[in-house]
């Protein structure tokens, strides 16, 4: 058998992830981009790839590149890239691949249950089981209709668009914001400017590529004009939203309520969330089943196998 290709593995990888990765590479594991520093120069000096799990804003930046003098690919776990300093890999010629298509769906359904489970209060409908509150008090409080509302998606890409074809299917008319319009969705109306979205809708969907260009892209503005009974639910990632207006619009319950399965600097979320009943909480599990990132973990492999039989990679970001 021919001499396997070594990588160095960054991230929190399942026993099973590790395990085919080093079936067919020779691995390095390490946690975090940090520890590529613990590593003697010798084990660093000739690796060509990296398989890497990670979504801290940069944290693959030019300080860890340095570390690595030969690397040209870093196949990402992830549909989103934000942990890469992209424009300085481009620079050195190291190639980026991410891992698109394979989580729409478990994203997309992440993004309706929670909307349902907000505003049908699902927490406390366990709850009023659980206290025994439904044989002395009765039916619970009610709750407020999904089905029909108007419904708004901030950046239609592939999430985007598999949200909104679920939306559909609850009768609900969709509104979007992206930076052209669409051709190809013409039952969908297309608005250029978020405020205005945000104006027409009762619930906004943040479905944006994270980054720095998309920072905060939904702002204060964006958030006050969604209005007293709008709700936002965010699957994208945190740095989209400007959370210190967000919690100060749901403190001073300007909008209805937020379903989100992401913060900015997660794990270590704002403590202000953890004081409120208007919102819905995950912690970043869109994608997170076993289907779905067996799926992402094959894609990030065959993307390192193909680099190495110089084959074109499947899906390359730059
Ligand atoms: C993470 C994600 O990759 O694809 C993305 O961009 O945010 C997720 O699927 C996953 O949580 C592993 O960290």
């Amino acid at each position: 058998m021919s001499k396997k290709n070594e990588i160095i593995v960054i991230g929190d990888y399942t026993a099973t992830q590790l395990e085919k990765l080093s079936e067919e590479f020779q691995t390095i594991f390490v946690n975090k981009t940090d520890d590529l520093r613990s590593l003697s120069a010798a084990s660093r000096k000739n690796i060509k790839g990296v398989a890497f799990k990670g979504h801290r804003p940069l944290e693959f930046d030019a300080a860890s590149f340095d570390l690595l003098p030969e690397l040209r690919i870093i196949s990402n776990f992830g549909v989103g890239y934000d942990g890469i300093d992209i424009q300085e890999a481009s620079r050195r010629g190291i190639k980026i691949t991410n891992t698109p298509d394979v989580l729409n769906d478990d994203v997309a359904d992440v993004a309706i249950g929670m909307l349902i489970a907000l505003s049908r209060n699902f927490l406390n409908g366990v709850d009023w089981i659980k206290s025994g509150a439904w044989g002395k008090s009765g039916e619970m409080p009610l709750n407020r209709t999904v089905s029909g509302k108007k419904a708004g998606i901030v950046g239609l890409g592939r999430i985007g668009c598999a949200i909104a074809h679920r939306l559909s299917g609850f009768k609900m008319n969709i509104h979007y914001y992206s930076r052209s319009e669409k051709s190809s969705v013409k039952d969908w109306k297309f608005h250029s400017d978020p405020i205005s979205l945000a104006e027409e809708v009762d619930f906004l969907f943040i479905a944006l590529v994270g980054g720095q260009e998309t920072s905060q892209f939904v702002s204060k503005e964006v958030i006050q004009a969604l209005g007293a009974d709008g709700i936002l639910i965010n699957i994208s990632r945190g740095s989209t939203v400007d959370e210190e207006a967000l919690l100060d619009a749901l403190e001073t319950k300007h909008i209805r309520g937020a379903a989100l399965d992401v913060f900015t600097g997660e794990p270590s979320i704002n403590p202000r969330f953890l004081e409120l009943d208007n919102v819905f909480m995950q912690p970043h599990q869109g994608s997170g089943t076993i289907e779905t990132r067996e799926a992402m973990a094959k894609l990030q492999r065959a993307n390192l196998s193909r680099f190495f039989a110089n084959e074109s990679l499947i899906t390359p970001i730059n």
